[in-house]
């Protein structure tokens, strides 16, 4: 038996597609969909439409607030999820776990709250060149309030985080480093337990974006350490409009609050106020109540598949298709071996710009992938390109999605090789 085949025996059963009623539907007339386009967002299966739809009919009201039937069963709804949050990240406490809208503004409420109480100027926060714009702005925003500076962790020739170069920067004045997990583009997985032990030996604090590892591959706060974790809840099969900052107690408690409002608040006076203790403090105005309560329905859907059997479903799809798309002349594929990535890959085409690729694949094949620079601007301008196709693998995909790729692929080729060329590889 071949590894690739040998391999297969790690695939989830293509019967769970059945949960997902956009797969099925009729999203594109005559063909099925072949979604590609989850690190984007993901889609929904029935068990958290469902969550959303029996929290409206049954249980909805405001939470923390009335004391009538429907907000306590809202508010202990929405508590529970906090707890199905607390489980998945293996935090220590479940106040240590706050709901925010997604992972850009779980980052910006750190940027603000931590940054702007702490940074100094000439003070660093060490981030990298991979950064998605959500983590690198609120840090050159935070720069331009304090007088901090920013340093970049720059990149191996592989795509991979350059860990030598890390050591150089890392330094006294290093107050934060602020990396993601997983890159949104090259599919990177960084060496997040490594990164925090460098950190906290050399006196920084460490805030994980984790938008791209948490639905892919388990999370846990406690091991690696992380002082900050920040995913959102559209990513994992959750609605959009929910996400999660994870902090440790001790640091959330020494933080200000960022947004005020109601339910923030100890006591209001016309010319004073006491902050909330946690997790009230940093969840001004009414939260997002049947987002978070949907999110945990996700997490159970994803745990009852187990997060891990996942990873090994998208290692399997990112080796196979990475094998076929490395044999395609004129394709370069974007950061580093398939032992080093989760389930993505981005790639460029000589001769093709990304959107007209993303256009044919979506218009004659069905199949959805991103193209543009994926809020990694500085990074595609360090490769020397200004956008690259991107297709992205989650728990509902197969491998004959992956053949309708190639196939598409394929095709895209040929129509745009040049004249007498056309259905012959490209060449260099
Ligand atoms: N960080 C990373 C690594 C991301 O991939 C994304 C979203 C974010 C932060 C922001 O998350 P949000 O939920 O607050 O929007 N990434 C993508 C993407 O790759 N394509 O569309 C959104």
């Amino acid at each position: 038996m071949s590894a690739a085949a040998a391999n297969h025996s790690a695939l989830l059963p293509e019967s769970l597609r059945e949960d997902f009623p956009i797969l099925n539907g009729d999203v594109l007339e005559g063909q099925p969909l072949v979604f590609f386009d989850n690190a984007a967002s993901t889609q929904r299966p029935r068990q958290v439409i469902d969550a959303i739809r029996r929290v409206y009919e049954h249980d909805y009201a405001n939470v923390h607030r009335g004391i009538h039937t429907l907000s306590e069963r809202s508010t202990e709804l929405y508590e529970q999820a906090r707890e199905k949050v607390r489980g998945l990240i293996n935090a220590e406490k479940r106040h240590e776990v706050i709901f925010t809208q997604g992972t850009t503004a779980s980052i910006n409420l750190v940027a603000r709250s931590w940054g702007d109480a702490n940074l100094q100027p000439g003070e660093e926060i060490l981030t990298t060149v991979m950064e998605h714009h959500s983590n690198l702005v609120p840090w050159l925003q935070a720069a331009e309030r304090t007088g901090a500076v920013l340093r970049h962790v720059p990149l191996t020739e592989d795509g991979r985080l350059d860990m030598h170069q890390f050591d150089n920067l890392l330094n006294e004045r290093t107050q934060l480093v602020a990396v993601a997990s997983v890159s949104n583009t090259l599919g990177t997985i960084n060496p997040i337990d490594e990164i925090t032990a460098k950190a906290h030996a050399a006196g920084a604090l460490v805030l994980v974006d984790a938008a791209q590892s948490v639905p892919h591959m388990p999370t846990d706060v406690q091991k690696s350490d992380a002082d900050f974790l920040a995913f959102s809840g559209h990513k994992m099969l959750g609605p959009s409009g929910v996400g999660i900052l994870y902090g440790k107690e001790n640091l959330l408690d020494a933080m200000p609050p960022f947004l005020g409002g109601g339910s923030m608040i100890g006591e209001v006076h016309l010319d004073r106020f006491t902050p909330a203790e946690l997790p009230a403090k940093f969840e001004a105005g009414t939260p997002p109540i049947v987002p978070a309560i949907a999110m945990s329905a996700a997490i159970d859907y994803l745990q009852a598949i187990g997060i891990e059997a996942i990873h090994r479903h998208e290692q399997v799809l990112t080796g196979l298709a990475f094998e076929a798309l490395s044999q395609i002349d004129g394709l370069r594929i974007l950061g580093p071996a398939p032992e080093h990535r989760t389930g993505l890959i981005s790639f460029v085409f000589e001769r093709i710009h990304a959107h007209e690729f993303a256009q044919v694949l979506n218009d004659r094949f069905g199949v959805a992938v991103r193209a543009g620079h994926h809020c990694t601007q500085p990074l595609h301008t360090l490769l020397g390109i200004s956008a690259s196709t991107r297709a992205s693998f989650y728990l509902y995909n197969t491998p004959a999605e992956i053949d309708r790729l190639l196939e598409g692929i394929a095709a895209v080729q040929a129509m745009f090789a040049p004249k007498g060329r056309r259905r012959r590889k490209s060449g260099k």
